[in-house]
């Protein structure tokens, strides 16, 4: 009987630091406890094509692209990570798989190399030119930390997160979001002409004065967002590390305000269930992940929280907006096999 290898990988939120991962900036991620559970099986049929294969689909085949594995597999899924909820999803989905089929087929490869691989299957066979957050959060979490990501320099460090008397709230808006269709591409696109413009490899480097001599405009306004996120995200760590949960509160919250009015990817909704949350008490609040629909996460005093939620659901509903789904999360592990 052949071997089956069971792993899982995990979604994520991203505490700080949006939009940063693509402009050599820093983010602040923790893993949820809601994963992707891959079983893969050495298989018997032909393999599909890599080609036009439609939906989630590709994200498997752009793995095994990426793997250059050929051989027919026999590959189950099975997950409780919202899809296009901004939970990262589509990285809890690559990182399962190829942690299964590394360990099956014994490729050997390193967390890096697996790592490279998830990032090329969105970015090479889906065609999404998403940054590194998503899959580095899925495959490096430890239980209890955040990991402060800094994309200039490659470097992981291990940010203790467990606020006490304070639950991190995640809030579902319902809408959900497709980064393929263009939008997200756009913003990474117009960083790009901005940093050209300023000559910088990273534009989270910008400096107040480089920012304030572009042309106005949308440019000006998305290279504010990256240049004025990167402080925040520093401003946030040491927030945590000194205990100031007011002060990481109000940065989540002026995170938001410079998503949705300088890099312009919040929505209605998202804007209304900060709004919403911050009304009955939450200390900070913010969307998280790529945007346009998705989740925003509020940090409550664990006393507030049915007054939070309350606040929120009422909200919704008096806008006439889907009911959102909402629940507690914290900091959990990250991808490993589970059956090997
Ligand atoms: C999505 C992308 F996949 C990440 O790489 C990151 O850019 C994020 O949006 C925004 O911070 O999750």
């Amino acid at each position: 009987m052949s071997r089956t290898v069971v792993a899982r990988a995990p979604g994520r939120v991203n505490l700080i630091g949006e939009h940063l991962d693509y402009n050599g900036g820093s983010c602040l991620p923790i893993a949820l406890d809601r994963t992707t559970t891959a079983s893969v099986a050495v298989g018997t049929g032909a393999r599909r094509s890599d080609r036009a294969t439609p939906g989630w689909t590709a994200y498997v085949d752009g793995v095994l692209a990426a793997l250059g594995v050929e051989e027919p597999l026999d590959i189950s899924i099975s997950s409780d990570v919202p899809v296009g909820a901004g939970l990262s999803s589509s990285a809890a989905l690559t990182c399962s798989v190829a942690l299964a089929v590394d360990d099956l087929l014994g490729l050997g490869r390193t967390r890096d190399e697996l790592c490279a691989a998830t990032i090329s299957a969105e970015n090479d066979h889906v065609g999404v030119p998403t940054g590194g957050m998503d899959q580095t959060i899925a495959l490096y979490a430890e239980p209890g930390t955040a990991l402060l990501l800094d994309f200039a320099t490659g470097t992981r460090t291990p940010v203790p997160f467990a606020p006490p008397d304070l639950s991190l709230l995640v809030i579902d808006t319902a809408v959900r979001h497709a980064l393929v269709d263009g939008a997200y591409a756009a913003r990474r696109a117009d960083c790009e002409a901005a940093a050209t413009h300023l000559r910088l490899t990273h534009l989270a480097h910008a400096t107040a004065e480089q920012i304030d001599a572009l042309p106005g405009g949308r440019l000006g306004r998305r290279a504010r967002h990256v240049a004025t996120e990167q402080q925040r995200v520093q401003g946030f760590v040491t927030a945590l590390q000194v205990g100031d949960w007011k002060e990481a509160g109000a940065l989540m919250t002026a995170s938001h305000a410079s998503l949705r009015d300088d890099y312009e990817v919040s929505c209605p909704e998202l804007d209304l269930a900060v709004e919403r949350a911050l009304e009955a008490g939450a200390l900070g609040a913010r969307m998280t992940g790529g945007g346009f629909g998705g989740c925003a996460i509020a940090l409550v005093p664990d006393g507030l929280l049915d007054a939070v939620r309350i606040s929120v659901a009422d909200g919704f509903a008096g806008a006439n907006a889907n009911a959102p789904t909402m629940f507690v999360v914290g900091a959990s592990g990250g991808a490993e096999v589970l059956v090997g």
